[in-house]
């Protein structure tokens, strides 16, 4: 078997993007969402184009049993090398006292708690192979906080301090720990944070160019393609045009 990433959330934008760019690198991959058709229809993709090995598992990541169903994998599949925990989202763009809470715990359970089942089942199988590489999306958000954003910022800032909880906790083991913090990124992002919303999501998007998916997945490739004796602790990737997440230049464009 080739090296073996396992991707999070492959079913759309930053995911889907890394999991193109890893099968082009040639890894076997194995590939998580909610969307069954996405993945087998990525799946049949990526094998006819890069001839590699590829498993799809849908699980919803708040899912404690449906996470922990990854053991069912067969023990080659375990030595996964990398982890990329990108699945997760925004829902809802509300002041404090508007929010909603079914939409605080979606953002909660998902980017928080969904990204630890995922990581102790992963880490452990790491540990046992004695490597890994576990890269986690955090945001701009997770750096600052802006108008609005509050819950999901909050969700973003602890994944931000899980980063370097796991570099530290994982040490020994000599599993390396990554955080990728993008900016705006044209994914299908904006119109779930505005539940379907498309008119309203693509006005985030307008006037500059924002970053692309696979501006992050060559990101993430560039940390994962270090040499062992180098970690990549922490990368803020903007746009050009966006100096912070209320300060946009639309002229430069
Ligand atoms: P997309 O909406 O395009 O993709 C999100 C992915 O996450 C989808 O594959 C979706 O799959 C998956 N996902 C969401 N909820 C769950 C869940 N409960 N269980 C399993 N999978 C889930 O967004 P992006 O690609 O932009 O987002 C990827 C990551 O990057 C997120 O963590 C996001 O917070 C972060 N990010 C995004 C930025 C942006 O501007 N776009 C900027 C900074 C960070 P499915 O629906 O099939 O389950
Ligand atoms: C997504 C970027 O600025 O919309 O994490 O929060 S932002």
């Amino acid at each position: 078997m080739s090296k073996i990433a396992l991707i999070t959330g492959a079913t759309a934008g930053i995911g889907e993007a890394c999991a193109r760019l890893f099968a082009q690198q040639n890894y076997d991959l194995i590939i998580t969402g909610r969307r069954t058709e996405r993945l087998d229809a990525l799946a049949q993709d990526l094998v006819k184009e890069f001839g590699i090995q590829v498993n799809t598992l849908t699980m919803d990541v708040r899912n404690k049993e449906e996470v922990e169903k990854l053991e069912t994998l067969s023990d080659d599949w375990k030595k996964v090398d990398v982890l990329i925990n990108n699945a997760g989202l925004s829902q809802g763009m509300d002041p404090i006292n508007a929010g909603n809470t079914t939409d605080w715990e979606v953002m909660i359970d998902t980017n928080i708690k969904g990204l630890l089942y995922v990581t102790k089942v992963v880490s452990n199988w790491m540990i046992k192979h004695k490597s890994g590489h576990i890269v986690n999306l955090g945001s701009i958000a997770g750096k600052e906080t802006y108008l609005n954003g509050n819950v999901y910022c909050a969700t973003k800032h602890a994944v931000d301090s899980l980063n370097k909880a796991m570099r530290i906790d994982l040490l020994p083991h000599k599993i390396k720990v990554t955080g990728v913090h993008p900016g705006a990124v044209d994914t299908e992002f904006s119109e779930v944070r505005f539940h379907g919303d498309q008119q309203r999501a693509r006005k985030v998007y307008e006037g500059y160019e924002p970053l692309h998916a696979l501006d992050i997945a060559e990101t993430i490739w560039f940390a994962v393609s270090r040499p062992f004796h180098v970690n990549l602790n922490d990368m803020i990737v903007m746009p050009t045009a966006q100096a912070s997440t209320s300060h946009h230049l639309k002229e430069l464009s």
